[in-house]
């Protein structure tokens, strides 16, 4: 009996995947199909597969053609697939052609013409594309553009920039349409803000009553009301308003998360965050500060991140110790904020004119969670132990710092209608009521 093996996403199954899969068949006596897992296609950089793994499995079963599926989990598996079914050829699309020969000294590897004409990424990009208009700074703006690239599904219908801004340099460099902001909401179906904070709530606003979605950096708004008035707008209008918070979406964060919900550690009882940049030299004169965003705005959100999605709401107090600007008592220099929850405490350092290790650590009763500097971008965490041997590693691949992950998620929600975010509504609220609290001038000064 001649044995065959192919692999692949199998996403969205069109008539390219079926001709691929009869001639495989056609090969051999018994046809075996490997289904890639979310996990794997994600470190292979397929981010914007639509279909779940049981859908993608379902679909390859119903051709008929397979006589066993399985699930391809882990870079190198084919080899030890090919060894453990006693596999006589490997095939796939010439799409491939010299990246699996090594695979030659295992049994005999075949590519098949790839189908003309049809593919997965052309079907998802036809179905529903989002005209997505870029309102802010152009530091921010490049990376957003540059990582969108990597997300199917979107097609930018030009950017508004602040007013200190030079069209030529963002025409040049990022080849978009400069508008004022009324022409790019009219001509978008979502914006993407990353103007100056102070400026977030009315364009969210405005954007919003249009009936436009909303990706917003964090925070959304400078007080909590301007939040919870946001997101009621949104539920009334129909459309997702979500937080732009990158770390939110990378892969380590949010399995870190889960781990530690999972009492990997324990029970929670120390959840302890550090963001630090010398972003910032303090001095400057307040015109010169004009569009520089404070410690509390630049780092607050992220580092609040992991204590409210760890600890939740329910906190009994807290406190927030800063270090102002002389003349502006709203630029913090550094702020400490120190959580009392019933059974748990939390701290979050932040500063862009304070240097300190910038690690998050989760202590629990068993163990911790040591997140290495700068936490906020990882692909790697440790659970640790009283006893080393016990200690576990974890890597997960980052792209682009998780901004392509939250673009994904962002036009999923849009196309779905259902907020698809690790960031919930609940800690954006949280979050909000922070940021508020320290505009109200609310904290201790350490000036
Ligand atoms: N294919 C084809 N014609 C198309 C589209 C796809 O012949 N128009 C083939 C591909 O060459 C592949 C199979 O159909 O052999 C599945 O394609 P994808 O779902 O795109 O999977 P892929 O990313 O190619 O994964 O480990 C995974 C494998 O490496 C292949």
């Amino acid at each position: 009996m001649i044995k065959v093996i192919t692999y692949g996403t199998f996403d969205m199954l069109h008539y390219g995947h079926r001709r691929l899969l009869e001639r495989a068949k056609a090969l051999g006596d018994y046809l075996i199909v490997g289904v890639t897992a979310e996990d794997f296609d994600r470190t292979r950089g397929k981010i914007n597969v639509r279909q779940t793994l049981m859908d993608r499995i379902e679909n390859v079963r119903a051709t008929g053609l397979a006589d066993e599926i399985i699930v391809e989990e882990y870079e190198g598996q084919k080899i030890d697939d090919i060894l453990r079914y006693d596999v006589d050829i490997f095939t796939v699309g010439t799409d491939w052609v010299g990246k699996f020969d090594y695979l030659n000294d295992y049994c005999k590897v075949i590519y098949l013409e790839r189908t003309e004409g049809i593919s997965s990424t052309e079907i998802r990009t036809e179905e529903s594309l989002t005209r997505l208009g870029i309102v802010g700074d152009i530091p921010h703006l490049r990376k957003f553009v540059n990582e969108s690239k990597y997300v199917n599904g979107a097609e930018l219908s030009g950017a508004c920039l602040s007013d200190s801004q030079n069209e030529y340099e963002i025409i040049e460099n990022i080849e978009l349409d400069v508008v004022d902001f009324d022409t790019l909401i009219q001509r978008s179906d979502a914006v993407y803000i990353s103007s100056f904070p102070s400026k977030h709530y009315e364009q969210v606003k405005e954007a919003l009553s249009k009936g436009k979605h909303v990706l917003c950096e964090a925070p959304l708004g400078l007080s909590h009301n301007e939040c919870e008035e946001l997101f009621e707008l949104a539920d009334k209008k129909g459309v997702i308003l979500m937080e732009a918070l990158k770390t939110a979406f990378s892969t380590a964060f949010s399995r870190l998360l889960l781990l530690a919900k999972s009492g990997k550690i324990g029970k929670i009882v120390s959840v302890d965050a550090v963001c630090t940049s010398l972003s910032y030299t303090p001095a400057t004169t307040a015109k010169e500060r004009e569009g520089i965003w404070n410690t509390m705005c630049a780092w607050g959100p992220t580092a609040l991140l992991p204590v409210f999605g760890l600890l939740g709401k329910n906190y009994e107090s807290y406190e927030i110790t800063s270090l102002t600007e002389k003349d502006d008592k709203q630029f913090d220099l550094y702020t400490k904020i120190n959580f009392n929850y019933p059974t748990a405490t939390a701290s979050v350092m932040i500063g862009k004119a304070v240097k300190s290790e910038s690690e998050l650590i989760i202590s629990g009763v068993n163990g911790y969670i040591y997140v290495p500097s700068p936490w906020w971008k990882t692909d790697y965490f440790e659970l640790r132990y009283e006893n080393p041997a016990n200690n576990r590693r974890y890597f997960y691949q980052l792209d682009g710092e998780g901004i392509r992950y939250e673009i994904a998620s962002f036009l999923k929600s849009v196309r779905t209608g259902k907020a698809a975010s690790y960031l919930t509504r609940d800690t954006s609220l949280e979050i909000s009521k922070v940021v508020d609290r320290f505009y109200s001038g609310d904290f201790k000064s350490l000036n």
